[in-house]
This record gives structure tokens, sequence and C-alpha cells, in this order.
């Protein structure tokens, strides 16, 4: 036998072998598309597993994350550090092989993958980084960013509208280093695609601006590469080869139908499977002559490492100071003395805090070449523009304004993407409402600790005459349930900065801007200590009695009504509360020195869903916020309807 297929059977066979003995998983799309992923890693992509983290390597994702088994044993063959052992302990706990692939957790997965559409996304960012990083590195003889996206799909992942957005986005791009291969087997698990998706995707990725390419036996390892060959050669659109596959290949009683989808063969059927293959090797055994032969392939891949690293060091002598910047993009390095002076912190006075973000980039954007990010089409409305660069366009890769269109979800996906690349420091607007367009792919900048930044302007009913869909109320409560995200809803120009300061600080979580559409004054007290998440602002004068909380545009409101109650003789305290993810980080004697346990007069007040305050307030304290929807009219108004007044905010406080 050929020691292409001999090996592509060992990729089959291993999987199925992993997915019976974990008795759960999904040995379908590795038996039908072993091929392609094959041809991939072994044929076409440059990547050496002695360093996996190599800045040029060829991107791989696994979107269909089900197929996990697949991208393991690829792992194991190629020597990425996956062992039998590891294959053997597939979807257990603390196991290198969990049950979907997790960046960060296993070496050689490029992005977390399993809710579908989310790779493919994630792979357009990729690609967006590549095309920006090479037009503003590579010299004429040395390109040393220089290297291809792949993705493998499936059914799923063409169904799902992130995908489709970030396909949209791709072709409008030109992205032409972006080759997506469909596994198109016709089967997701209910059965049959024509079911609930009839529509012709070729047509669709055409008519998106991609060239599209066929392959009709999913087990045509030359036609595969002969496709994938083409659609290299295509750099002024990404390519798409749809690849007609069997679900189970193999399996006597599975292949072609939905059974094969996600649960283990059987004894019977894995038996069969492997006599159908003629496999007499022992269970998680690759067989010696494709060892031999994946010495010869995995040599070729260190080689491509070797020949760029060879160039690289031509390229630092060529050109030092290029280098010198290229290290620093994937060094991820931050202007510190900058960051830490007084021209980053000073505003002579109050503005939105939107406006305040705006201010902020654009001073970052001075120093800090690899910020790179735009807006789904509300820059002028999230302030996410950085004036002295040029947009990010098909004609353009040197840009660094991002035009993403209306496509929030496609936006936070391909964010990570970027962010996942190396080198670059994206963030990407919208109004805080539509963080729930995006949450999907939030929660993935979470869990792969994806240190992000999201800017969500409007952040309120001080939005205004759009009314109660453009009002935001329970989404700072969603995200500050979100696991390592930072919500940030800062007061004031400065607490903005502290939010960005914070952000772009941050080594593994990812942040949340939620900005006012309407001015805010600068409030006396604030400053960088709202990076510790909540502190005093304002002391009291008195003996302390009561404590004040909020957070945002409710800042103000609470600062006010404390000189009303030390007037009383009550002494008040403020605390703004900007992120409570990052107060909890602090010491118990911080936390105590703010909110200290004897005081049990507490009253926090935000224009949002009041869950998670009592935590702050006690079961004492009191809570105003917004109990359902807002409404359309003047902010202004709005905060008088909803009671956040100085009138109401006094009276509860008296109450307590
Ligand atoms: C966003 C999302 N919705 C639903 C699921 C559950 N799910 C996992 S695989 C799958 C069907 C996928 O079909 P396809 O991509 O064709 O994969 P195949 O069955 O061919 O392996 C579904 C619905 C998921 N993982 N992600
Ligand atoms: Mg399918």
């Amino acid at each position: 036998m050929n020691m292409d297929n001999l090996t592509i059977n060992t990729l089959r066979i291993l999987s199925a072998e992993a997915v019976e003995k974990a008795n759960s998983g999904h040995p379908g799309l590795p038996l039908g598309a072993a091929p392609m992923a094959y041809t991939l890693w072994g044929k076409v992509m440059n990547h050496d597993s002695k360093n996996p983290n190599w800045i040029n390597r060829d991107r791989f994702i696994l979107s269909a994350g089900h197929g996990s088994a697949l991208l393991y044993s690829l792992l194991h063959v190629f020597d990425y550090g996956i062992t039998k052992e590891d294959l053997e302990n597939f979807r257990q706990i603390d196991s290198k092989t969990p049950g979907h692939p997790e960046y960060r957790h296993t070496v050689g997965v490029e992005t977390t993958t399993g809710p579908l559409g989310q790779g493919l996304a994630n792979s357009v960012g990729m690609a967006m980084a590549e095309a920006h990083l090479a037009a503003t590195f590579n010299t004429e003889n040395e390109k040393i960013i220089d290297h291809y996206t792949y993705v493998i799909c499936g059914d799923g992942d063409m169904m799902e509208g992130v995908g489709y957005e970030a396909t949209s986005l791709a072709g409008t791009l030109g992205l032409g280093k972006l080759i997506v291969l469909y596994d198109s087997n016709s089967i997701t698990i209910e059965g049959g695609t024509d079911l609930a998706f009839r529509e012709d995707v070729m047509k669709r990725f055409d008519a998106q601006g991609w060239e599209t390419f066929e392959v009709e036996d999913g087990n045509d390892v030359e036609k595969i590469y002969e496709m994938i060959t083409k659609a290299k050669k295509n750099l002024d659109k990404p390519s798409l080869i749809k690849i007609t596959t069997e679900i189970g290949f193999g399996s006597p009683s599975k292949q072609g139908k939905s059974a094969a989808h996600g649960a283990p063969l059987g004894a019977d059927d894995l038996k069969g499977t492997k006599e159908y293959f003629n496999w007499t090797e022992e269970d998680f055994v690759v067989p010696k002559d494709v060892k031999t032969h994946m010495e010869k392939v995995i040599a070729n891949g260190h080689k491509s490492f070797k020949d760029w690293e060879k160039l690289y060091e031509g390229y630092k002598k060529n050109n030092p100071e290029l280098a010198k910047k290229f290290e620093s993009y994937f060094n991820l390095e931050l202007p510190m003395d900058y960051l830490e002076s007084d021209e980053f912190w000073n505003f002579d006075k109050g503005v939105s805090t939107r406006v305040a973000s705006g201010m902020i980039i654009n001073r970052l954007s001075e120093k800090l070449p690899n910020l790179i990010g735009g807006s789904a089409d509300l820059a002028p409305s999230n302030n996410t523009y950085m004036k002295n660069r040029e947009d990010f366009s098909k004609e353009n890769y040197k840009g660094t304004n991002l035009r993403f269109g209306v496509r929030e979800h496609a936006m936070a996906a391909a964010i990570n993407g970027l962010y996942l690349h190396g080198g670059l420091r994206p963030y990407g607007g919208t109004f805080f409402i539509f963080s729930d367009y995006m949450k999907p792919s939030m929660r993935l900048s979470a869990l792969m600790e994806l240190p992000v930044t999201y800017i969500l302007t409007h952040d309120s009913i001080g939005v205004g005459e759009d009314g109660p869909t453009h009002q935001p109320i329970e989404q700072s409560a969603m995200l500050r349930a979100l696991p390592n995200f930072n919500l940030f809803r800062p007061c004031d120009a400065r607490e903005t900065a502290a939010a960005w300061y914070s952000s772009l600080t941050s080594k593994k979580t990812p942040t949340g801007l939620a900005l006012t559409r309407q001015d805010l004054p600068l409030l006396e007290g604030t400053g960088k200590d709202a990076i510790r998440g909540g502190y005093i602002v304002k002391k009291e004068k008195a003996e302390l009695q009561m404590i004040l909380l909020a957070s945002g545009s409710e800042v103000q409101l609470v600062y006010e009504v404390a000189d009303l109650l030390e007037a009383k003789g009550i002494g008040t305290r403020v605390v703004s509360m900007p992120c409570f993810s990052l107060f909890e980080k602090q010491s118990k004697e911080y936390k105590e020195e703010v909110l200290p346990k004897s005081i049990t007069k507490r009253l926090a007040v935000e224009a949002g869903s009041e869950l998670g305050w009592y935590k702050y307030v006690g079961l004492d304290g009191d809570v105003i916020a917004m109990e359902g929807f807002g409404a359309s009219g003047p902010g202004e108004e709005l905060f008088k309807k909803f009671g956040f007044t100085v009138e109401n905010v006094l009276e509860k406080a008296l109450k307590l």
C-alpha cells in the first residue's frame, strides 16, 4: 500500500480507537476527512513539530472541533508531543486530549473549537493578521511573513451565521492566503443535510468573492493536493475547496449515516472497520512503516523552519530597525513609560467615556504600532478610529483601522484570530447592547485567555431616544458572570484610561469597556486605582456611617448625594466599582479597607440589572437598578423616570 494511504488509515484507526476507549466522541469525521487532513499536514503545510510556535508556520484550524480525535491523531503521528497514552486518555480529566480542541492546553492546537462556525471565523482574523504583518514587515526579497491559513470545516460550520459573516468579510478583503476545505458529507446529527440545508454552498462562496474548487472523491489525495495547489496560486481571493466525503468511511454499518457522527462505533463495528482497512496492528499502535515515512515528512517540516531561520538571520542583518520592530510586535511590548506618564492619564475636561476612549486610542496609536482594530460599522459612535492610521482593506493591508461591516459576531471571532496569530493587539467596537451578538466569541476570548479589548459604547438608558432595543440592561451582569473576563464600566475619562491600562497590561484576560454616550464630569478622587476594580473615590468627612457604591455614569450621582448626606452629619463614603472581577482579586485586607464589614448601611446605584450588587451591599443594603427594559426618550429624562435622581437616591439612603 502506498505510504500516504497507510498513514491516512493510521489516522482513521487511531481516532476510532480513541473514541471507542473513551466510550465517547465523534468517529465519523476522522474516518471521512483523514485524507484531506493528511494531505494538508503531510504534503502542503509548512510546519515543524519541533517549533510549534514558529511565527511563519502555516496555521491549521479544525473548525469542526467535534472531530478532535483526528487532530490528536495528527499531533501524535507528526510528533507534536501527543503520546500513545494521551490518545488512550482521550476525553478524560486532565488529559492533553480533551473532548474538543483547547488552545493553550494542547501544543499544536491553534484555537479552541467546538462551537461550530467559530473556528472558521477565527481563521479570517488569522489571515487578516498574516496579510497585515506581511505588508508591514516583508521586504522585496525577504518574505519573513508568508504563510497560509487552512481550515477544515463541516456542514455545521457552513450553516452557522458567524461563518457566513466571516466568509463574507474574507471575500471583501480578498484574503488570498485563506484556504477552507469543506468536509461535505451531507450529514449532520439529525440526518441528511436535505432536512435543513439545501443551498448551493459553492455559489454562495462564489458570490462572496471566493474562488471555489471541487473534489468529488474525498479519498482522492492527488486531486485534493492538486486543488490546494491551485487554490494557493490565487492570491487575490480566499479559496473554498468542497470535498465530498462519506462520514464514517470504512465502517460497515455506519458509513454515510448520521449514526457515525457522535458515538463510538462499537466493538463489532470497529472490528469490521479494521478489517475494511486490512488493519492488523495492536490498539493505538502506529505501523513501523508509517513511523519511518513520518520521520521524513517531519524532517521536511523542520527543514522549512530552518530555511526560514536563515532567511530571518539575513533579514535582521539587512534591516536591523525593522527586525527590532518585528520582535517588539511578537513580544507584545508595551510603552510602559508612556502608560505611566501624566500624558496618558491627563484630561482637562469631562467628556463621555466613549470620547475619552477615542482620545486614548489615538494617544496609543502614536506609541503602540501593533494596536489594530475597528468597529462593526459604528466607528463614529464607538470612537474607535485611529486618525493618524490608514484603513485596512483589500487594497491596503498595511492599514490598521479595521472595517468589520455590520458583523459583530464575526468581528469578535476575528479579533480572537488576530490575537491568536501573534504580533498584534486587536480591539473591536460596537454598542454595548450588541455584545449579545458577540457573546459566543467573547466567551471564547475568555476561555482561551486572550487579552483582547471590546469597546462597548452606549452603555445604559443614557442611550436615550433609540429606546429599549438599544439600551443595555442585563449585559453587565452577563459579562460579569463570564469567568476570566474584566468588564469595566468607568465613571469618567481617568477611569477610562485605567480600563485601557488594565486591558493592555492584561496577559490572559479579555476586557470589555462599557462606555457612555453622554458626557460625564471628571470626578475628584478618580484615577489609576480604578485598576483595583473598586476603590474609594470620596472619603467620608464625618465618622463613617454609610457607603454609596456605583459604577459608570451613576458615580457622579452618588457623589452628589454623599455631599447632601454629609451636610446632615452622616459620614458617607463613595466607592466606585468599575470592575467587579478585579475587585474580587484584591486582598481581603484591601476589600475590608474599602468596604468595612461593620458598615451595613450600603446603597448601590447602577442603571442596569441589580444582579451581582447584593454581594457588595449585603442583605441590609439596597440597590437602585433597572427592573425592566428602558424606553425611548431623552436620556436625561429617562434617568429621572427610572429613579436615577438625587432625590430618589437620597431618600433610599436615608431609609437604610
Ligand atoms: C454552535 C453549535 N451548535 C450545535 C453544536 C452541536 N453539534 C455538534 S456537531 C453538530 C453537527 C455538525 O454537523 P457537521 O458539521 O456536518 O459534522 P459531521 O456530522 O459531518 O461530522 C452539532 C449540531 C455545536 N457543537 N455548536
Ligand atoms: Mg456533515
